[in-house]
């Protein structure tokens, strides 16, 4: 066995000791539809757009499979994932939508904070062949955001055929700190897909086992990225419908947790290893100034084994960097002494949030603006369960049962929050900005489309 397949073979050991159900899942699932190939494609990224501009749902895309064939995908302007939108705080967001797909969508801008009839809501379809202008004020944090569709019953088909895009908020206070740009900053959109044999995409909208079966990153099944020997910063997105990643390096060596969902933390924290949920974002720094030219480095997932990504390290000259200052941003810490209500959300089988199915008439529960609330997400079964909240970002508190703690990459602001079996997980939230109707969620889509859903109104 050369060192790449020993490298394999111990992440898959690892990874099956680990997880147990997961991973003897995932291997009984068979041989991927799309096998690794001899030779990587390279990576390549969204184009980029303006916070002003046209977007178009279309089934125009395609991801290239690498053996000549390519899959048909609905993509946001014939892309897979969509342009990568960039916007400052405080700017004035106009994108005019338009919806050229066979059935209803709308675009959801997974993170920002905007006004409830520019959120996406599934109550709020587009047409086929309309239009809807989606215009809001960036009222956040810089930070990792992403958009996709989120219409009725049918997200999990849309996003797994194509559309979902990154969104990158950039403010002053992040400026400040020099962090790496231009080609040493690399959005990530990590997904899984599974294809038939005439090589198109195959959706199947089970939601106890909707997971592809090869890694497609930013559009590209099993990429390769040439690095120089400096350090990187990956704004990791898990795009996934269903799966769950545990991104590690392949030779080990710790990566700098510096963000999430809701932008920076307030102190970069090393790890050697990041679980991420649907929908979650984690933003990292690697440094590859330490490595021989032409080293072969790897982003695995030791959930399933697979290289996501290969680095193919450059030969120049170590590119030397100022260290990563501290404190990286000022979170206001939300207190238990502030909490004024409290809910309990118990996520049950595939479809039920406390016993109810998503009703787009049925509004489940109000939310006073500026009230500090203690919200307790709660798995009875059939987890992973990635609960995500619209209209707001909230801070974990704590996790019992399950993995029982809180991760270095759930500090700070999140929107989504993983929940395996037998964890509760509690987290303190304040809706601050809009008034209306907004979601409560699980972003495994299946369960989403299945009804895991419920609305309520902040007052
Ligand atoms: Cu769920």
């Amino acid at each position: 066995m050369d060192r790449r397949g020993f490298l394999r073979y111990t992440a898959l050991s690892a990874g099956a000791m680990a997880v147990g159900g997961w991973a003897l899942g995932a291997a009984c699932e068979g041989f991927p539809t799309l096998p690794e190939p001899a030779v990587r494609a390279p990576l390549r990224f969204g184009r980029p757009m303006a916070g002003r501009g046209e977007l178009v749902a279309s089934p125009g895309a395609g991801i290239a499979l690498g053996d000549g064939r390519v899959a048909p995908a609905w993509g946001y302007n014939d892309e897979v994932p969509g342009p990568t939108i960039r916007v400052r705080r405080g700017e004035l967001v106009d994108i005019r939508f338009r919806n050229e797909l066979e059935q209803e969508t709308t675009v959801h801008w997974h993170g920002m904070v905007v006004p409830s009839e520019m959120d996406g809501h599934p109550a709020r379809p587009v047409a086929p062949g309309h239009e809807f202008a989606y215009r809001y004020e960036v009222v956040q944090r810089a930070g990792t955001y992403w958009y996709h569709a989120h219409p009725h019953h049918h997200a999990g088909e849309q996003v797994f055929r194509g559309l979902a895009g990154v969104l990158i908020v950039e403010d002053e206070e992040e400026d400040a700190l020099g962090r790496p740009t231009g080609d040493y900053e690399l959005p990530l959109v990590l997904r899984d897909a599974r294809v038939d044999r005439s090589g198109a995409l195959r959706y199947a909208s089970d939601p106890t086992s909707p997971r592809g079966d090869f890694p497609v990153i930013n559009g590209v099944p099993y990429p390769e990225h040439d690095v120089a020997r400096a350090r990187y910063r990956l704004r990791v997105l898990n795009g996934s419908n269903a799966r769950v990643f545990r991104l590690a390096l392949s030779n080990g060596a710790p990566m700098t947790v510096i963000g999430n969902d809701g932008g920076l933390l307030e102190v970069p924290e090393s790890v050697s290893r990041v679980e991420l949920g649907p929908a979650e974002r984690v933003d990292l720094l690697v440094d590859f100034r330490q490595y021989a030219p032409g080293e072969w480095i790897a982003l695995q997932c030791l959930r399933s084994g697979w290289d996501l990504l290969e680095f193919v390290e450059g030969d120049g000259e170590p590119v030397d960097k100022p260290p990563i200052p501290t404190p990286l941003s000022m979170i206001e810490p939300l207190s238990p002494t502030q909490v004024r209500a409290e809910r309990t959300f118990v996520f049950e089988g595939h479809s039920r949030i406390n016993g109810k199915r998503f009703d787009p008439e049925r509004i489940d529960f109000r939310v006073p603006l500026g009230q500090v609330e203690r919200w307790t997400f709660r798995a009875e079964g059939s987890a992973p369960h990635p609960i995500h909240v619209h209209g707001t970002h909230f801070q974990v508190v704590s996790r019992s049962g399950g993995r029982g703690r809180v991760f270095p990459w759930e500090r700070g602001w999140k929107d989504t929050v993983l929940l395996l079996d037998g964890e509760v997980v509690d987290v303190l939230v304040r809706f601050g900005d809009y008034r209306g109707l907004y979601l409560i969620h699980c972003h495994r889509l299946e369960h989403e489309d299945g009804g895991m859903m419920l609305n309520f109104e902040v007052v």
